[in-house]
């Protein structure tokens, strides 16, 4: 196994990444056949559980996108699980020191670099010799969520954490942590400052970083910023919104 999304990085690409917040394969094959490089099931705050992000995996199967997952929490079962599962990439909500950071790794990585427990059950083929476990340190992504005040007083120690590959910004954590309104596509001067801060400092390190968006036009403008991942909104909101512009299209009034 490969890792495309790196490469993608490595050769100076920005990536273009679907969001799953409903539990069904069907919407994930839909999803699925949309031309995103990476599509994230979201076990946080979609509506997804273990069974519905194997069925979301399942149904994408044949389709491009490298399948990744958000985690509810830095706890090592549900880390390790996923992998098992089948990610590529493991995105992990509020990281906020180092020590933090090096839990999540620890939790994500073989032996010798971490501590993860051998069964991929569904990540290698059963039964049979697989060289999974001897590149899945390396081909698998980790990547932590920046998206508290604390993060931001610890971030270059948590930058220097070896085995992580990008930075994942959670703009309305963010931006909620610093007294604002939980939003995404923020326009305040002080986070338009902090994201270039988290590019300087994850370009310095030769790693990414990696931003969710609402609109499809702020995610561009953040691809020209310096942003290597981008996020539109999630197949939920992209649902509701294709809905909502279509019932308006063929009404006189907004009601
Ligand atoms: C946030 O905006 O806080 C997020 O976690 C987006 O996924
Ligand atoms: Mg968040």
């Amino acid at each position: 196994m490969a890792n495309r999304l790196k490469e993608q990085w490595r050769q100076g690409k920005a990536t273009v990444n679907g969001w799953l917040a409903i539990p069904s394969a069907f919407s994930a094959e839909v999803m699925a056949q949309a031309g995103w490089d990476s599509v994230t099931v979201d076990l946080q705050h979609g509506v997804q559980d273990y069974l519905s992000m194997i069925a979301c995996f399942q149904a994408m199967e044949k389709h491009p996108p490298l399948p990744m997952v958000r985690v509810p929490w830095n706890e090592p079962g549900i880390i390790g699980k996923v992998l098992d599962g089948g990610a590529y990439g493991v995105i992990c909500p509020m990281i906020n020191t180092a020590d933090e950071a090096r839990a999540f790794i620890r939790a994500a990585k073989y032996p010798p670099q971490g501590a993860r427990s051998n069964g991929p059950i569904r990540a290698a083929p059963y039964g049979v010799q697989s060289p999974y476990q001897a590149t899945a340190n390396q081909e698998t992504l980790c990547i932590p969520m920046i998206e508290t005040r604390e993060a931001l007083d610890n971030l270059e120690a948590i930058l220097d954490v070896p085995g992580i590959d990008a930075i994942y910004i959670g703009p309305s954590d963010l931006g909620f942590s610093l007294g604002m309104t939980p939003k995404l596509d923020r326009e305040e001067p002080e986070i338009l400052k902090i994201y270039e801060r988290l590019i300087r400092e994850t370009e310095k390190r030769g790693i990414f970083a990696g931003l969710h968006n609402l609109s499809p036009a702020y995610a561009r403008r953040m691809i020209g910023m310096g942003f290597k991942m981008v996020t539109i909104a999630n197949d939920s909101g992209l649902m509701f919104q294709a809905a909502r512009a279509a019932v308006l299209a063929v009404r006189d009034n907004t009601q």
